[in-house]
């Protein structure tokens, strides 16, 4: 924790992430950092161009003047019920214009919004809320064959200073809870002026880690940091006023929310269209009928749109307005991405990002040979990268080492876990981002494979720990090791190698106890192999290579 004593903030904020003192003054002066929160990004474009179509779900429609008096009127009605600035507020929903309500009403109040995935249950909301004290917690009623509501009353019970749910839609049986609605409508309170307001350093979101400690890690993103990583993201995107951006992956994802996605769009006065989900039955038409100019993919669902498009009539133009299909999250095949831009007709942009911060990009005018066989370089000149050998010694360029990066958008410390800083982050700032990695010259990152304990399923992260410890909760399990296999699909699946005391379990009997226990779907074992012991290396630790090994040569 450097300097974090002298620093206005720190005395208000305990949490402050905290960059030393000549960064902070070098970030300002360079223009990276302003003095602006990420509501003032939305109440900037209200002013400049308030008739201007700032949101789009189904078939309604939000100008930025609209949008920005329904967020006040949300804070408001937050500010009403007790909600103040600092407080931390968990929000769960899908690809809905409420999403954004929600999220820019708690950006007037200053409330942190902290970002859960829509497939995330009880055992990692309730982490959640254990590690940020949240007192409130937003949830649509029902979506995608699951009732939020059941979810919400558990966590209610589990802890005592949940003291505010909101739900979007019915609130059904759920009692005390606060119908989105309500608020929507509340616009007559007042909003709290002046020493209310938040500052550009405060805190302004946390993210979630995919995290390899066994529990997931959260990311403190300031307001400035946060707005000037949307900023330039929207600057290498190439995003103007004209841009409409289709949001097709969880609005909650770093690379949807900023990167540029729906905060770029908004920050460069762009259309943000919401995708309720990323089929291209539902998207083409989306991309048609709204005339999106960028969208972004994961990986998994290129060829599944590639597929979709080559079975349309051969003078369909429904995708004629994209310009940029942006893919990123996991690495992109290379022979994937050279067929975006002759199948699809737009060019691709190859994203190479993470929640904790530093995103590269491949640039627009990049030569084709960088675009479809690297996954960028750094967004901004005040980003720093460093691929180191084992002992943190710089490798030559070309070389595969770790990425190692500290800049003005990338965090220094994770949130209330002090214990990581050293085993996460270089004594100078650098966070560890267990990615390997090769250096083009031209500053271009080639991501070849990683250090840290996880699984990349198609881009949602598996951390490996946190599964392998409630696998071992199973009666029948005594040792469990979670490792990736390929996949032509999701690039990687998971495989579960299992020492079993009884009888042991299907991956399907697996899957449903781990659910049982409150995990997220996407984590649960895709295989089982069950093994008499798991090897070890020389220092006793589970030997994840020699695991990959086999199951490779055994599936081959
Ligand atoms: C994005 O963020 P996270 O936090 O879910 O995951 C970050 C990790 C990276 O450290 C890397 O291991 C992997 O995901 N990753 C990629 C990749 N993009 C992310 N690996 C290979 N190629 C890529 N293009 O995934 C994320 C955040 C913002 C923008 C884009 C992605």
């Amino acid at each position: 924790m450097t300097n974090r004593a002298n620093h206005p903030e720190a005395s208000r904020e305990p949490d402050w992430p905290g960059w030393p003192q000549e960064e902070r003054q070098r970030y300002e002066a360079a223009g990276f950092w302003r003095p602006e929160t990420l509501a003032d990004l939305l109440a900037h474009q209200a002013e400049q161009r308030p008739e201007a179509i700032a949101l789009v779900d189904g078939r309604a429609r939000w100008s930025y003047a609209e949008l920005a008096d329904e967020a006040r009127a949300v804070a408001a009605g937050l500010h009403r019920r007790g909600l103040r600035r600092g407080d931390r507020v968990v929000v769960q929903l899908p690809n809905r214009a409420e999403f954004l309500l929600v999220w820019f009403g708690l950006q007037y109040l200053g409330a942190v919004p902290v970002h859960a995935m829509p497939g995330h249950r009880g055992h990692e909301i309730s982490h959640l809320l254990r590690v940020t004290g949240a007192v409130g917690y937003v949830v649509a009623d029902r979506h995608a064959r699951f009732d939020y509501r059941t979810l919400a009353a558990s966590m209610r019970e589990r802890h005592g200073e949940l003291r505010h749910v909101v739900v979007v839609g019915d609130t059904g049986e759920l009692e005390g809870a606060i119908g989105f609605e309500e608020l929507r409508t509340d616009a007559s309170a007042d909003l709290s002026p002046g020493g209310e307001r938040p500052a550009a350093g405060d805190i302004g979101l946390l993210l979630l880690s995919g995290g390899t400690t066994g529990t997931p890690k959260l990311i403190p993103r300031t307001h400035r940091d946060y707005a000037y990583n949307a900023r330039a993201a929207a600057a290498a995107a190439g995003l103007t006023p004209d841009s409409v951006y289709l949001a097709v992956l969880p609005a909650a994802f770093n690379f949807t929310m900023s990167c540029p996605g729906i905060l770029g769009t908004l920050t460069v006065g762009g259309t943000v269209v919401m995708a309720p989900n990323p089929a291209p039955e539902t998207a083409f038409p989306l991309i048609a009928r709204e005339k999106v100019t960028v969208t972004a993919l994961s990986p998994p669902m290129v060829p599944v749109w590639l597929e979709a498009h080559a079975d349309r009539d051969p003078g369909s133009a429904e995708l004629d307005s994209l310009s940029v299909l942006q893919v990123g999250g996991a690495r992109l095949a290379n022979e994937l991405a050279r067929r975006v831009r002759p199948e699809l007709g737009c060019r691709l942009q190859q994203v190479f990002g993470m929640a904790e911060g530093l995103i590269n990009v491949t640039r627009l005018d990049d030569p084709d040979d960088l675009v479809c066989t690297t996954q960028g370089r750094p967004i901004s000149s005040g980003d720093e990268v460093r691929v180191v050998d084992e002992s943190d010694a710089v490798v030559p360029t070309g070389a595969v080492g770790e990425l190692l990066t500290r800049g003005p958008y990338t965090l220094r410390g994770y949130y209330r876990a002090p214990e990581l800083a050293t085993t996460h982050f270089t004594s100078d700032g650098f966070y560890r981002t267990g990615d390997l990695v090769r250096l083009h010259p031209t500053g271009h990152i080639d991501v070849v494979g990683r250090v840290k304990d996880q699984i990349n399923r198609g881009g949602e992260k598996i951390d490996a720990t946190e599964v392998e410890s409630q696998m071992l909760t199973h009666p029948d399990v005594s040792a469990a090791a979670l490792v990736a296999a390929p996949d032509p699909d999701l690039g990687e699946r998971s495989v579960a190698f299992l020492v079993c005391k009884g009888s042991p379990p299907t991956a399907r009997e697996l899957g449903a106890f781990l659910r049982g226990r409150g995990l997220a779907g996407y984590k649960a074992p895709d295989r089982i192999e069950v093994v008499e012991e798991l090897p070890l290396t020389a220092v006793g630790k589970v030997d994840k290579n020699a695991l990959r090994a086999r199951d490779q040569g055994a599936t081959r």
